[in-house]
């Protein structure tokens, strides 16, 4: 059985999971859902495709570790598939008062973004997502959740994006339609809400009272601290889109 290993970690230190992982056949690099396709052609019975045509990998071979081409980052966010929670346990979770915080019910998780803008010291986000952040529509990821709430009684939601509301236009947009379609839901992100009015953002001025929406709109009371961001700061290129 072939085994590849995917994540930041994978991709931050390929070789070295390769050396240090005697049974670990590749690494996938940065994003997966393409990846994760062709590896399955590659390495299929009828195998109609190479290792070396898998963009996005590095694999072992005899002579060492081969590095393919880098994959592209996919661009529209909102033609990923939704997740297939019904391949899963999901009701285990759900029952069992899994989340990613404070449990405040039946929690599913959400993904609302890809990436990350900026460029921490420390940080290997660069080199798994570059520093282009793709938004959904915010309101499909409400679909999500309205989906959510039908199927598995869901009240609450743990957004697992790496910087899920670093643009004000769509947090405020985000929250506008939870509160229009009168969703009594809670939620929490990763990231303090003040991330997005970080002190570098020009934004700050134009949304002086972000807990005045975020509130409303069900938002958990943030667990984080506001980062150090001057002392870990290495500049973003701004790609949002
Ligand atoms: C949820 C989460 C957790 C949860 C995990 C719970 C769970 N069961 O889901 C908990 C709280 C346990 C956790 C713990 C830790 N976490 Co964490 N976590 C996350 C978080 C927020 C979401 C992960 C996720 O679902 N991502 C969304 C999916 C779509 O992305 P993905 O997993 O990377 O998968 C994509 C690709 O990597 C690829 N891929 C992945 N696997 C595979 C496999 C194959 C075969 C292929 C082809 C492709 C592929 O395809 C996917 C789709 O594109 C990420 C931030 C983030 N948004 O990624 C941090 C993150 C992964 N965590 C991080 C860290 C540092 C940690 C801890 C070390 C913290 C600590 N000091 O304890 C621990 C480590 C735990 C461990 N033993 O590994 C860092 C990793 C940084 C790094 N360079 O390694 C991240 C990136 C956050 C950050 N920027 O700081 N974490
Ligand atoms: S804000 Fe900094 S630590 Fe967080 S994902 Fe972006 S670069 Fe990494």
């Amino acid at each position: 059985m072939p085994i590849v290993l995917g994540g930041e970690h994978a991709t931050a230190v390929p070789e070295l999971c390769l050396a240090e992982a005697p049974a670990l056949l590749a690494c996938a690099i940065g994003e997966g859902e393409e990846t994760a396709v062709e590896l399955v052609e590659a390495l299929s019975h009828d195998r109609h495709r190479s290792l070396r045509d898998v963009a996005g990998i590095v694999f072992r071979t005899p002579e060492g570790p081969c590095r393919t081409t880098p994959r592209a980052r996919i661009r529209d966010v909102d033609d990923i598939p939704p997740p297939r929670w019904d391949l899963t346990p999901i009701e285990r979770y759900l029952d069992g008062g899994f989340s990613f915080g404070v449990d405040r019910g039946r929690t599913m998780p959400l993904l609302a973004t890809r990436g990350c803008p900026y460029r921490c010291t420390f940080c290997s986000s660069p080199q798994m997502w570059t520093t282009r952040y793709s938004t959904r529509d915010p309101r499909l990821v409400v679909d999500e959740i309205e989906d959510y709430i039908g199927r598995y009684r869901a009240t609450s939601f743990d957004f697992y994006d790496l910087t899920s509301i670093v643009k004000p236009d769509w947090i405020t947009a985000f929250c506008a339609e939870i509160e229009r379609r009168k969703l009594r839901i809670t939620w929490s992100v990763g990231k303090t809400p003040t991330t997005a009015w970080g002190s570098r953002s020009p934004d700050r001025r134009r949304y002086p009272n972000h807990r005045n929406f975020l509130a409303p709109a069900g938002t958990v009371a943030p667990s984080g601290n506001t980062p150090p961001l001057d002392d870990l700061w290495r500049g973003g290129e701004n790609d949002a889109d």
